[in-house]
């Protein structure tokens, strides 16, 4: 293979066991993380881990999202189960380049969605008991990078629209309320820190912005992740 200054340059920082500089999205259901990844894609230093998605929808043939929203009480402790099985899977995934870009990570797992949960009920105080052991074990015992969070923030009524409007099927019955205080707890983490674990500086942009101006809000990102590339 034909091999560059600029690779070779690369392939030393890596063989000098340089760790990647690694970056989580975070926001809102509907806030465009997906799209901020994208944005990212033109970049070859950056290597991008987008939510595994399409393997909570298709464990051995079963839908997980879809059981979750269909009957939340007996399948949300499955689901984020196997959510955090799935993050724990990107954050220990090695990386080829200096820079490592993740769609949310274990904190929003255990910070917006399994809170939520157990606030409202939805979970069994025994089962949010295992999550959160499970939560603790791995941050006590297992190293977790993370060296910036961008926070897309948004305004819950513009992520309704949104989500309604893409209309991904298991989101269908999706209320107001839900997205409303997974806005709260969002905010609760990487703006109020009422949790301990913020474990990086927060960069935060508007997500508020259509698709036509978004590309100049995330462009303001670029020097913040760029920076770390070789
Ligand atoms: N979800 C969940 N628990 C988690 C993570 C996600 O219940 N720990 C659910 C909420 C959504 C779906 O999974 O129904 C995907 O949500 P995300 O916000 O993570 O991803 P989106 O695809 O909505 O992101 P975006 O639209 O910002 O690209």
């Amino acid at each position: 293979a034909v091999c560059t200054v600029r690779s070779c340059l690369k392939m030393c920082a890596m063989a000098m066991n340089t760790k990647p500089f690694t970056v989580f999205v975070e926001g809102n259901i509907g806030s465009g993380k997906t799209t901020f990844l994208e944005h990212f894609r033109r970049f070859e230093d950056i290597t991008l881990l987008t939510e595994p998605v399409e393997e909570w929808r298709n464990l051995k043939g079963w839908n997980l999202l879809d059981l979750m929203y269909k009957d939340t009480a007996k399948w949300a402790m499955t689901f984020q189960s196997y959510v955090s099985l799935t993050m724990l899977e990107m954050h220990q995934r090695p990386t080829p380049t200096p820079v490592k870009l993740m769609e949310r990570s274990l904190y929003s797992a255990r910070h917006c969605f399994v809170e939520h949960m157990m606030r409202s009920g939805t979970i069994h105080p025994a089962e949010f008991a295992v999550l959160d052991e499970w939560f603790k074990f791995i941050m006590n015992h297992i190293h977790i990078d993370a060296d910036l969070i961008v926070y897309l923030k948004t305004t819950p009524s513009v992520v309704y629209e949104r989500i309604k409007k893409r209309a991904r099927s298991e989101e269908q019955c999706v209320p107001l309320s839900y997205i409303e205080e997974l806005h709260k707890l969002h905010e609760d983490w990487l703006i109020n820190r009422q949790h301990a674990e913020c474990p990086a500086p927060v960069l935060v942009l508007d997500a508020d912005l259509d698709l036509s101006q978004i590309t100049e809000e995330y462009k303001k990102s670029e020097h913040q992740i760029l920076r770390k590339a070789v």
